[in-house]
């Protein structure tokens, strides 16, 4: 026993005292520098009650780590693909999931005042005009040549072609995304082609956030890849018993979010089984089971897919099909949406996505890179979707109703699949990657890419004050913001 524990008791004891073990718990884990005034004070107090024995709940009470039921844990799912997947067939498919995505974001756009300018693609072409005019659309192909950039969009009347001589306007242009929506503002040039000669994005309106009334802190996690032999399983027990300490902290801890690879999954890349402990996927969730048990049941867990987790692989993902295991599902604690979801949590309104775009978007946009996803988190905000390119490596399944566009603003962007813990903030939303909980595989390793696991990440949802906890025993493994 450490000498400051066994000086608090001896003080306790010789003034006639009897500590309760529950209340013995609480005092091992105390900051020893602290033992000795709150041992006695604690005395003094209960002296004067004229009550002999020191309790859990003293202890609490005096260290403010009481569990406070005006604490709130109100989870409202506002947007769930689950229910909502309607799948298109072929072409037909494709073009419905391109029409919705164009009559959604031409609606987001719509509130601003340039959109009463709007005329389709059609009625420019054929105007003939040399006044400026706007059009919207989809960008169906960029290319710089010598000192310009074309441009290629396309409205539900026809595409268009035009081009950017501007330098300032060349560097937007530079970073648009293939299928991303987009204004611009556009006139005749002197050879009777067309001149663009701005581009505005759907973007963010400047908003208020919603507050929790309560002091509820959720935490984001991401990318566990519980099953495969590199997810730090040590480190995450750890976070998990730290839940229910009486860390102050962790004691108003309501909800915690995961946004996606729960599991390592099973024949997701070649010669996986090697680098698996549990081969099966029922497997891998008993164990995501076993170990999200240990969190106490006034904390709502939110479970979302990513791409290493079963269901369908496509973008919108459903929830992890209940077949798999139904215990989670079960759980009155436990709530599975799919991929991307909305939730509000006291109020506090959270759009959760794997991530998988970020992939091609790095591959495609200069200046975005695996090390800075907020970056990329940005751009998806701008472009108010969260997977704009069709036809690359993240599959999209053609939907009737574009699933992906960012219709609700958030409050909080949560954002995991590249394994860097990262935040930053856009237009007032906090942005959150949560990086993972799999130390960094031989494949990333061969790829350059350098992840920052262990380190979980915990929003004061009252005042948007930001912790984190980092299990990495690693000094060079830090939160980047
Ligand atoms: O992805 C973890 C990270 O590794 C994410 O940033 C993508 C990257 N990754 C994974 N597989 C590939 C391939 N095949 N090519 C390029 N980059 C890749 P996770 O979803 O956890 O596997
Ligand atoms: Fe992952
Ligand atoms: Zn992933």
């Amino acid at each position: 026993m450490k000498k400051e524990l066994s000086f608090a008791l001896n003080y306790a004891l010789n003034k006639g005292f009897q500590i309760h073990p529950d209340a013995f718990k609480i005092l091992e884990n105390v900051d020893v520098r602290k033992l000795e005034k709150i041992i006695k004070e604690i005395v003094r107090e209960k002296t004067k009650q004229k009550m002999f024995q020191i309790n859990q709940d003293d202890l609490e009470t005096y260290l403010g780590i009481k569990d406070d039921p005006s604490i709130q844990n109100e989870v409202k799912v506002l947007s769930d693909p689950t229910d909502n997947i309607t799948t298109g067939e072929g072409v037909k498919g494709y073009n419905a999931l391109f029409s919705s995505r164009f009559n959604k974001l031409k609606r987001i756009v719509s509130e601003r005042p340039e959109s009463r300018m709007l005329k389709s693609i059609a009625s420019v072409k054929s105007a003939k005009s040399e006044d400026d005019m706007y059009i919207c659309g989809l960008v169906t192909a960029r290319n710089a040549e010598r000192n310009i950039t074309k441009l290629h969009l396309e409205d539900p009347s026809g595409s268009f072609e035009g081009i950017v001589f501007d330098n300032e306007l060349q560097k937007v242009a530079g970073t648009l995304l293939s299928d991303q929506f987009v204004m611009a503002r556009v006139s005749l040039g002197k050879n009777s082609g067309f001149i663009i000669k701005d581009i505005i994005l759907p973007d963010i309106p400047d908003q208020a956030t919603n507050k929790s009334e309560s002091e509820a802190y959720a935490a984001f996690l991401s990318d566990l890849h519980i099953g495969s032999k590199y997810f730090m399983e040590d480190e995450f027990a750890e976070f998990v018993d730290w839940i229910s300490s009486p860390d102050p902290v962790a004691k108003k801890i309501r909800f915690v979010l995961i946004g996606g690879d729960v599991v390592d999954g099973v024949g997701i890349y070649p010669n996986q089984n090697k680098e698996l402990v549990c081969q099966t996927i029922e497997e891998q969730l008993d164990k995501v089971e076993q170990l999200l048990d240990k969190i106490p049941k006034n904390v709502k867990i939110i479970i979302m897919p990513g791409n290493h987790d079963p269901g369908r692989r496509a973008l919108p993902q459903p929830a992890i099909p209940k077949k798999y295991n139904s215990g989670l599902w079960d759980r009155e604690n436990i709530i599975m949406v799919g991929n991307p979801a909305v939730v509000s949590l006291n109020g506090v309104k959270v759009t959760m996505f794997h991530g998988q775009s970020i992939d091609d978007i790095v591959k495609t946009t200069p200046g975005l890179s695996y090390d800075k996803p907020t970056n990329v988190m940005k751009h998806l905000l701008r472009a108010r979707h969260l997977s704009p390119i069709y036809g690359s490596q993240t599959p999209i399944a053609p939907e009737m109703q574009d699933l992906m566009v960012i219709d609700e603003i958030p409050d909080i962007f949560h954002v995991g699949h590249v394994h860097r813990a990262e935040l930053d903030m856009y237009k007032g939303i906090l942005l959150v990657n949560s990086g993972s909980w799999q130390k960094q595989t031989p494949f990333q390793a061969s790829v350059g890419m350098t992840p920052n696991p262990g380190i979980a990440i915990l929003v004061n949802l009252k005042t948007f004050q930001v912790f984190h906890e980092n299990y990495n025993s690693n000094s060079n493994n830090v939160l980047q913001s």
